[in-house]
């Protein structure tokens, strides 16, 4: 090689080495980059709580040039932004005069117990206060009205989850660019990027609801209502309200899909419908319709106004099992049906769904012992559902206690052999349950389900069922009812261990 060669080549070599290390610089914000344009360039905005969601904001409105002024209490959260362009400063040195937005997890407290500081801060300097669901909304508003993508907003105190991953799952069997998140697995701005041809499908929380402002749903389903998140929200009042904030902004062309199994969803029913700002299609699993879709003992039926009849039988899907079930099928029918599927199609994708884990999922079997993990059920409401599907139930449940107890499912107590009390929680359930059921302290998961795995053993019944369905919030004892669901997997296989063939 000659020495213009040599050079060449030590130039090339140069450029590479420089271009390498300029690459390293950005890869990581080249990685996390999403394509949000939230609309926020060069605007300076607070953001508090840098959990899931914090994040998932901070990187949107970075990537979106805005300049970012975040915080969280937890150093832990706070170290995940070092050597980012967000990295947490204390709001004490924000520029508050300047800041035209406050966006906060939905963890932040509101209104109750009490406003919390940094609300009341916002609040006192006049900057906005909004959520991560409100920057898509924003996004979403601003594209021309044949421009937008489809938005399918799901809520609930019950089924919100299943009938979200439900509906996104037969849209993505017919063949629909679909995507799930926000309270559900990826938090919404880490979906992918707007586009008319995709179809969102939200699962929001009363928490995410009220820092939602101008989100507006095609499609909102609120499948029913009992009391949760009672600390949150003040009283029952406070958390309808801000659950029918699914419905705000919606226009003539849009659908309010509602459940009317219980009181309180039959009166906002009522009210939707005597407001007439949206279609309103009721659904229930408890009895027919004149208008609206409903199941009659597990078949599907559907009346509206362009159509009726019946779109199939769920009954022997394994992962609809239940009265439930049942409604958060016939409200995935009626939101997919609306985007143009057709009711036997949908059931045949029905057919292919394999449910979510910790929703009455089935995670051990042996010797005639069914181990069912329902730790998503973190309400009396929801463990009476689970308690329902199943005779000869030994019941694990505590943790730390929602508003009402367990006192309203004295009358299911008749299916219970026994119940193993956990956490919490354990006094107050078993003073609940009174002579109503056979109660046991049992202190921690592990050791309910080594004692409810003998019971069942030793019981000889057809269909003993060791049934986690807790009624509580996970978080005396564990970080998230995720993790208390996978403990009791693992507890299973452990007590299967140790009862050998006779469990
Ligand atoms: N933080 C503070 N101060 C506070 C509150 C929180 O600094 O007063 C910080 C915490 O230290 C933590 C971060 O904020 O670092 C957590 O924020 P967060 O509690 O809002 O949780 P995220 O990780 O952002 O998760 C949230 C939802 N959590 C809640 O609403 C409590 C997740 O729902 C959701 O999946 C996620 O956004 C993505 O959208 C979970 C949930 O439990 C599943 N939801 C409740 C429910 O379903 O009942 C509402």
């Amino acid at each position: 090689m000659g020495w213009k060669e040599s050079c060449i080549v030590i130039r090339f070599w140069i450029i590479a080495v420089i271009l390498a290390l300029v690459g390293l610089s950005t890869t990581p914000l080249g990685r996390i980059r999403h394509d949000y344009d939230t609309g926020h360039r060069e605007e300076k905005i607070g953001v508090y709580g840098l959990g899931l969601t914090g994040v998932s904001v901070c990187q949107a409105l970075v990537a979106s040039g805005a300049e970012v002024f975040c915080w969280d209490e937890k150093s832990e959260a706070r170290e995940k932004t070092e050597n980012t362009k967000y990295a947490a400063e204390h709001p004490k040195q924000w520029p508050w005069k300047d800041l035209s937005s406050l966006v906060v997890s939905p963890g932040v407290p509101l209104t109750h117990p009490k406003p919390h500081v940094i609300v009341r801060k916002a609040r006192l300097e006049g900057v906005e206060i909004i959520g991560d669901i409100e920057l898509f909304a924003r996004a979403v508003n601003a594209l021309d009205e044949n421009e937008r993508p489809r938005v399918i907003a799901i809520t609930g105190s019950n089924g919100k989850s299943t009938t979200t991953a439900l509906t996104g799952h037969i849209l993505k069997e017919t063949g629909r660019d679909a995507f799930i998140g926000a309270n559900i697995g990826a938090p919404l701005l880490l979906l992918p990027e707007l586009s008319k041809q995709n179809t969102y499908v939200l699962e929001l929380s009363s928490f995410q609801l009220d820092l939602a402002q101008s989100l507006r749903a095609n499609t909102a389903i609120l499948m029913n209502l009992s009391p949760d998140h009672i600390d949150r929200h003040g009283d029952m009042d406070g958390y309808i309200a801000a659950k029918k904030r699914i419905f705000n902004n919606q226009t003539a062309r849009d659908a309010a899909i509602i459940g009317v199994d219980d009181l309180y969803s039959q009166s906002v029913c009522v009210e939707m419908t005597a407001r007439a700002q949206a279609q309103v299609i009721p659904v229930s699993s408890e009895g027919a319709l004149g208008h609206g879709v409903f199941a009659l003992a597990g078949r599907v039926f559907y009346s509206l106004e362009e159509k009726s009849g019946e779109a199939g039988d769920i009954t022997k899907i394994a992962s609809l099992r239940g009265s439930h079930n049942w409604q958060n099928a016939c409200a995935a029918l009626a939101a997919v049906m609306r985007e143009g599927v057709a009711p036997s199609v949908a059931i045949r994708a029905m057919e292919r769904f394999q449910g979510l884990s910790h929703r009455m999922e089935i995670v051990a079997t042996k010797g005639g012992v069914i181990f069912v993990n329902d730790s998503k059920a973190t309400n009396a409401d929801a463990a009476a559902r689970a308690l329902k599907s199943y005779k000869d139930v030994f019941w694990i449940a505590g943790g730390r206690a929602k508003e009402g107890g367990v006192a309203s499912l004295v009358p299911l107590m008749n299916r219970v052999r026994g119940v193993y009390l956990i956490g919490e929680a354990g006094a107050q359930f078993e003073q609940e349950l009174g002579d109503a059921a056979k109660c046991r302290q049992c202190g921690d998961l592990a050791n309910a389900v080594e004692e409810a795995a003998r019971d069942a053993a030793k019981s000889g019944l057809s269909s003993a069922v060791v049934l986690l369905s807790p009624a509580c919030a996970s978080f005396d004892q564990f970080t998230n009812f995720e993790e208390r669901g996978d403990a009791f997997r693992r507890a299973a296989s452990e007590a299967i261990k140790l009862n050998g063939e006779a469990a």
